[in-house]
C-alpha cells in the first residue's frame, strides 16, 4: 500500500443540483484526506486540454459543452491507492454499469451527465493537478487521527 495523490471533478450539474456536500462527504466519509479544493470556470482551452483524449467522439461536443455550462468543484484527494479507492466509490463510466451505493449509481442517470470525474492512472492524476492546482494551492497538513485510515 502507498500514499497517493488523486485529482476529482464535481461537474457543474453537481452543483446546479446543490449536492456538492452529499457528494463530497462520500470521499470523506471513506477517509480520503482533502489536500486542495476550489470552484473553477474552466474556459473552452481548459475544458479541450482536460478532455483532450476524447476530441473526435461523438459525445465530445456535448461533453464539453456540458463541462462549460457552470462551475465545477475540483479537489485533490490523499490516501492508500486513492486513485483505484476514488474509483471503486465513484462507479464505472457507463452509467448501466454504476451499482446503486456507488456515486454515479446513486446520482446520475445519464453517461454523458455522469457528474463526476476521477483521474483513472497516476499519470493522469499528475497531468490533472497541474491542470487545475498551482503548487501553493496544495496544503498538506498533519492528521491526528491517521490510526482511522
Ligand atoms: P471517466 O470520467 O470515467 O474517466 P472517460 O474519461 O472515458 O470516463 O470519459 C470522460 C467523460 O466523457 C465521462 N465522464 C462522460 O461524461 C463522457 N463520456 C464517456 N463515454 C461516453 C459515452 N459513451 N457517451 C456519452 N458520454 C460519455
Amino acid at each position: 500500500m502507498f500514499m497517493e495523490r488523486t485529482f476529482v471533478m464535481l461537474k457543474p450539474g453537481v452543483l446546479q443540483r446543490r449536492i456538492v456536500g452529499e457528494v463530497l462527504s462520500r470521499f470523506e466519509r471513506k477517509g480520503l484526506k482533502i489536500l486542495a479544493l476550489k470552484l473553477v470556470r474552466m474556459d473552452q482551452s481548459m475544458v479541450e486540454a482536460h478532455y483532450a483524449e476524447h476530441k473526435g467522439k461523438d459525445f465530445y461536443d456535448k461533453l464539453v459543452s456540458y463541462t462549460l455550462s457552470g462551475p465545477v468543484a475540483a479537489m485533490i484527494l490523499e490516501g492508500e491507492e486513492a486513485i483505484a479507492a476514488v474509483r471503486r466509490l465513484v462507479g464505472p463510466t457507463d452509467i448501466h454499469n454504476s451499482q446503486p451505493g456507488t456515486i454515479r449509481g446513486d446520482f446520475a442517470y445519464r453517461t454523458r451527465l455522469n457528474i463526476v470525474h476521477a483521474s483513472d492512472s497516476t499519470a493522469s492524476a499528475e497531468r490533472e493537478i497541474a491542470l487545475f492546482f498551482k503548487p501553493q494551492e496544495v496544503i498538506e497538513w498533519e492528521d491526528g487521527n491517521a490510526q482511522w485510515y
